[in-house]
């Protein structure tokens, strides 16, 4: 199924069949995570033989064609004394964020985790020699929060055979398929076996792998562990859900199990000098505009080198939180809502429920819809805890609702319809 405005490019759309897996249920309910992008990158922060180098701080290798010889010496730097599982996955929670999704490995090769076929790993190749997906997975489990590990399985810089390379390496000499066998699919293996069950896996730049190749990475996840999700950047249309570009919203409804990953500056992996920081306002309104088309957030961070969550980041997700602990029920386990295409207002809905949220409060409060098929029978502010009656009439096709003549709250105001 094509998505008209390129938000989801079909290779990377879902699977064929996969709409109605109920394996997915609990993703579709969760409707918010958290994405992690942490590695060497987290060093240089965008800065390479003191020059700022610009985009998006984890391809400085990329951007700055920086030959792996002056690049892997950065794990003998990497020592994120200040990282504690239990504080980045008590975030998570507080900021409303169902899964977390961190980068196992990314496009520069280095390994998060403790691999048997590289010494390229935080184990093994840095003085902090403790793996963090283990404690991550310990903490996840504790606090219920559920796991998933980006891997880049297309693009890896440090391997000889990976793609992207083409600075160190002759792109013509790689064994990319011999990559994909002896290399990739051993590293999925030790994932989806050493740090227990597994939410999901977020593959990424699919590029130039084949259809086999990504149908092997497929059945190797579902036959290690059935209910592992793989995401829509395995390519090929073969992941279990579909994936829209960098904080990319479809313009409308996407009939489709769909996500969003999104940055909440201009970067995913840390960079020292990028301040440019989304508002709430604007985050919590991104949220509620992909739920009301379908789809889920997968809203970014990334950590310093000591293992810190900049101070930005927390603060908003903090307020993400506070909104979603009055309107959370308006998210969480909803689907697209009936009213779609109006720049004042979102739905999304439940059996017997739509839930109006409102961006820009008309004057005097009162609010003008079309009229819903099955009939409105009640309608309150979800904030109010007496769930107070507001005025309703019904005038042909029109349904008019009368508010308090003040938003309640001018992020985003939700009224709950409850149907006939
Ligand atoms: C990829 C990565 O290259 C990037 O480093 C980050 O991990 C991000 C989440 O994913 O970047 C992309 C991938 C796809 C698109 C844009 C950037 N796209 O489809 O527009």
């Amino acid at each position: 199924m094509t998505v008209q405005d390129g938000a989801i490019p079909e290779a990377r759309s879902q699977r064929p069949g996969a709409r109605s897996d109920p394996r997915l249920n609990w993703w579709r309910e969760a409707r918010f995570g958290m994405f992690i992008h942490w590695g060497l990158y987290a060093i240089p922060a965008g800065i390479w033989k003191g020059e700022q180098i610009p985009g998006i701080g984890e391809w400085i290798m990329y951007r700055a064609r920086i030959p792996v010889r002056e690049y892997e010496p950065l794990a003998r730097q990497f020592n994120p004394v200040q990282f504690h599982a239990a504080e980045w996955v008590s975030l998570a929670k507080r900021a409303g964020q169902k899964y977390m999704v961190i980068t196992s490995k990314h496009h520069d090769g280095f390994c998060l985790f403790r691999s048997a076929y590289t010494e390229y790993n935080i184990v093994d190749g840095t003085p902090y020699s403790r793996d963090p997906l283990k404690e991550l997975a310990e903490e996840c489990a504790k606090q219920g929060v559920r796991l998933g590990f980006y891997y880049s399985q297309t693009q890896d810089w440090h391997h000889p055979d990976g793609d992207g390379n083409d600075w160190d390496y002759d792109p013509d000499k790689k064994d990319f398929h011999g990559y994909i066998e002896s290399y990739v699919m051993p590293q999925v293996r030790e994932l989806l076996t050493n740090y227990g069950p597994v939410a999901l896996i977020w593959f990424d730049t699919p590029k130039g792998i084949t259809p086999e190749e990504s149908r092997l990475l497929l059945d190797l996840v579902h036959e290690l562990q059935p209910d592992c999700l793989v995401s829509g950047r395995l390519g090929n249309t073969l992941g279990d859900y579909a994936s829209a570009g960098d904080n990319k919203i479809p313009d409308a409804m996407v009939d489709l199990d769909w996500e969003t990953p999104a940055t909440i500056n201009d970067t995913w992996g840390f960079k020292s000098y990028d301040h440019n920081w989304k508002s709430v306002p604007d985050l919590i309104r991104k949220l509620v505009d992909i739920a009301s088309k379908g789809g889920n957030y997968l809203l970014n961070v990334g950590p310093t080198a000591e293992g810190v969550i900049p101070q930005p980041s927390v603060e908003r997700l903090l307020a993400m939180g506070d909104w979603l602990r009055v309107n959370g029920e308006a998210i969480y386990g909803t689907v697209a809502g009936p009213i779609q295409g109006m720049g004042w207002c979102r739905t999304t809905a439940k059996p017997g429920a739509v839930y109006l949220h409102v961006f820009d409060w008309p004057q005097r409060g009162e609010l003008r819809l079309p009229a819903l098929p099955h009939g409105v029978g009640r309608a309150y502010l979800l904030a109010d805890l007496r769930k107070a009656s507001l005025p309703l009439r019904t005038a042909g096709s029109e349904l008019s609702i009368q508010g308090p003549a003040i938003a309640p709250d001018d992020r985003d105001t939700v009224v709950v319809l409850e149907l006939a």
